[in-house]
């Protein structure tokens, strides 16, 4: 981050432009509430609308693309993907010029199964070169680099490759400079469910991990991809976030029925900072790394650091713990002044 800088000098120019909106905003009050947590939150909130996404919604906003059947029946999944410029609002006020997939950012959470082929057409509608850089198994021509499916404007590319090995991944432009392409919000969560009848030692796992079966439908799962905005391009991070709007996850509490346990996949994208992290108040988690095993990497921790491209599964639950708002943040203090932070509102079943 900047030394010396800080988001409530930018909130300044921030407050004037849209004063009207903070004062009538409800949520923004609301939140006022949550002082005792440390009131130093951005006021108001962005137009979500304008955004054309909304982080609540994002959090459980799998993108499972259109499924048919190749002539050696397997399954063959295709995503469409567009590259496009956009002004986006990662606080409210404040823009950010950001280069885009699908027009949101981060960009679709692409989530497929185990062994499927995966076809990803992919356009680029943007006023620079781009391509996606899919962190997975695939053949050099694949890989997103020049010569290898990264294109120039009004170009189009399709990738193709088999969805292994099972985790939580991600992709991202591979454009040089590469710092900014990542940086300008060109990157997206990438979800490989394990196929269940490849883990017969571990079923229930596996069956728990696989969108659209009941023993999945019994997990409350987010994606959360840790990102942050180099408002002036000086390298430097000015405003921390969580599926890119800071602050938003305190202002909108992550509703999460009590009784039923909490899957989150979480990604680092974060560019200009070594490391990010994410820290659960009052609770321990399980986690597993990239996720790409069935069984936990580390046990009963409540920080885990990722350094950007690291990502992986968190399993916790609230269970035994009475109603109530529960916070996570990153645990680099700065990170959460700087709109890293969020409230986990724990409710009973019934409620
Ligand atoms: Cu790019």
């Amino acid at each position: 981050m900047t030394s010396g800088a800080s988001i409530t000098g930018w909130l300044g120019s921030a407050r004037a432009q849209t004063a009207t909106a903070t004062q009538s905003d409800a949520t923004a009050h609301a939140a006022a509430g949550h002082g005792a947590h440390g009131g130093m939150i951005t006021v108001g909130d962005v137009d979500h609308a304008r955004n054309g996404f909304n982080p609540t919604a994002l959090l459980t906003d799998w993108e499972t693309g259109a499924v048919s059947k190749l002539p050696d029946g397997r399954t063959l999944r295709s995503f469409e993907i567009t590259a496009e410029d956009k002004e986006i609002e990662i606080a409210p006020g404040m823009m950010f010029p950001a280069w885009t997939y699908n027009g949101r950012v981060p960009g679709p959470a692409l989530r497929a199964t185990e062994g499927e082929r995966l076809r990803i057409v992919f356009r680029n509608n943007g006023s620079h070169p781009h391509s996606m850089h899919f962190h997975g198994i695939h053949s050099a021509r694949m890989d997103g680099m020049p010569g290898a499916g990264l294109i120039g404007p009004g170009e189009e590319f399709v990738y193709e490759f088999d969805a292994v090995p099972f985790g939580c991944h991600l992709y991202h432009c591979h454009a040089l400079p590469l710092k900014r392409h990542i940086h300008k919000g060109m990157y997206g969560a990438f979800i490989i469910d394990p196929d269940p009848a490849r883990h017969i030692e571990q079923l229930a796992v596996a069956q728990s991990r696989l969108l659209g079966t009941a023993e999945n439908a019994g997990w409350q799962e987010h994606v959360m991809v840790m990102n942050a905005f180099d408002m002036n391009f000086d390298d430097e991070n000015e405003v921390y976030a969580v599926n890119s709007v800071a602050h938003h996850y305190m202002k909108h509490p992550i509703r999460i029925v009590r009784q039923k346990p909490v899957r989150i996949y979480l990604v680092n994208v974060t560019e200009f900072d070594p490391i990010n992290s994410f820290h659960l108040h009052a609770n321990f988690f399980d986690y597993y790394d990239h996720g790409t095993t069935l069984t936990p990497s580390l046990r009963v921790i409540d920080t885990v650091m990722q350094c950007q491209a690291q990502r992986g599964i968190l399993e916790f639950n609230f269970k035994d713990h009475e109603p109530g708002q529960y916070m996570f943040h990153a645990h680099q203090s700065e990170f959460t002044e700087l709109g890293w932070v969020g409230l986990f509102d724990v409710v009973d079943a019934a409620a």
